[in-house]
């Protein structure tokens, strides 16, 4: 395809490479290769067009689109198949409307914009385009359904120590998982799964991190963040998809064998931010307060109560709140 020769070419020299020049190489016309170019901007790569000095290709290492993705995801035999969306309703619907159509393999569904993003309890999410990662696991996990919601806990730290690694930032967990950086929310995820009592049909659990906003709609200035804003520079979201994709996947094999906590209790507990602070649990059935102290290996945070008592707080039953703001 001419659009690939093109990027390859402007790939190999590195400088402004004419249109002119172009048009001989590939024996093309020059609106087929403005079309071209154009085709490439659109699945997000960099190009600086300039009168009497042609194209230039700048760091194409955030373009995100298919080809790209599926390249730096090459190693994974996981998934069944990735696919990209440059915009879509919500990655979690589309994960879930694959599975009821009958999809019974594993999935990972990646965006560059949401239109219509979705938080828990049916709040919305926002997702530009161009300055987040929005992505969807479509699982079928052999686990136990009571033992489904451990999973939200392994993708919290697993989306964690991706960001830590490719950017070194010590990204914090609320309990159970939204990862946080100076108190602000960078990322929040959302599992959503189709289970009867005896297994699971199927899970999914969709990841929103805020990698380089600048500006977020006024409601949610005062909590939200982006790993740009942190850390002064812009962060290219393909090394880190696959970072993060690597994290997830050792450690929902592993998962599967333990279906348990154990092997990352100590890592998830270094990383709440809830620990040993006062926090309220909105339970429907009552609500308290209590210091939290803790995980344990069903991933259930401890809360000891304000007369000494321990209670074990399930995810997906109550939210839970830092007395002294967000966290
Ligand atoms: P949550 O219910 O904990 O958080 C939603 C709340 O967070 C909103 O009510 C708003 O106050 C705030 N918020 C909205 N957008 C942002 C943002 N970009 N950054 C920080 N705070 C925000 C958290 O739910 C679960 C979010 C999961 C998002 C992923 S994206 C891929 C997948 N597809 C999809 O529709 N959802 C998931």
């Amino acid at each position: 395809m001419l659009k690939d020769q093109i990027l390859t070419e402007l790939r190999r020299r590195k400088e402004f490479c004419s249109g002119q020049a172009l048009c001989e190489t590939f024996q093309v016309t020059r609106t087929a290769v403005w079309k071209a170019i154009q085709g490439l901007k659109e699945e997000g790569y960099k190009i600086e067009a300039r009168q009497n000095r042609g194209y230039l290709l700048h760091s194409d290492r955030d373009a995100l689109n298919e080809k790209e993705l599926k390249a730096a995801l090459r190693e994974t035999a996981f998934f069944r198949d990735i696919l990209y969306f440059q915009e879509i309703d919500s990655t979690n619907k589309e994960a879930k409307r694959r599975a009821e159509q009958g999809e019974t393999g594993d999935l990972l569904l990646v965006a560059d914009r949401q239109s219509d993003g979705r938080g828990r309890k049916g709040r919305s999410w926002s997702s530009p385009s161009g300055t987040g990662i929005w992505m969807s696991m479509l699982l079928h996990p052999a686990v136990r359904p009571e033992h489904a919601s451990m999973i939200t806990l392994i993708t919290a730290l697993a989306v964690a120590d991706g960001i830590c690694r490719v950017t070194g930032l010590d990204v914090g967990i609320k309990w159970p998982n939204d990862l946080v950086l100076s108190g602000k929310k960078i990322c929040g995820i959302l599992t959503e799964m189709n289970t009867d009592l005896e297994e699971i049909a199927y899970v999914v659990p969709g990841i929103g991190i805020n990698v380089n906003t600048e500006s977020f709609p006024e409601d949610i200035g005062d909590v939200a963040t982006s790993l740009k804003r942190e850390l002064g520079r812009t962060v290219d979201r393909l090394p880190l998809i696959a970072a993060i994709v690597e994290e997830l996947i050792q450690a929902l094999t592993l998962f599967q064998q333990t279906e348990n906590l154990e092997q990352w209790k100590a890592r998830y507990e270094a990383r709440l931010v809830n620990l040993g602070r006062a926090v309220r649990v909105l339970d429907p059935r009552g609500e308290f307060s209590g210091i939290a102290e803790g995980i344990n290996e069903q991933g259930e945070l401890n809360v000891r109560r304000e007369d000494g008592t321990f209670v074990c707080v399930r995810s997906g039953e109550v939210s839970v709140r830092g007395i002294y703001g967000y966290v």
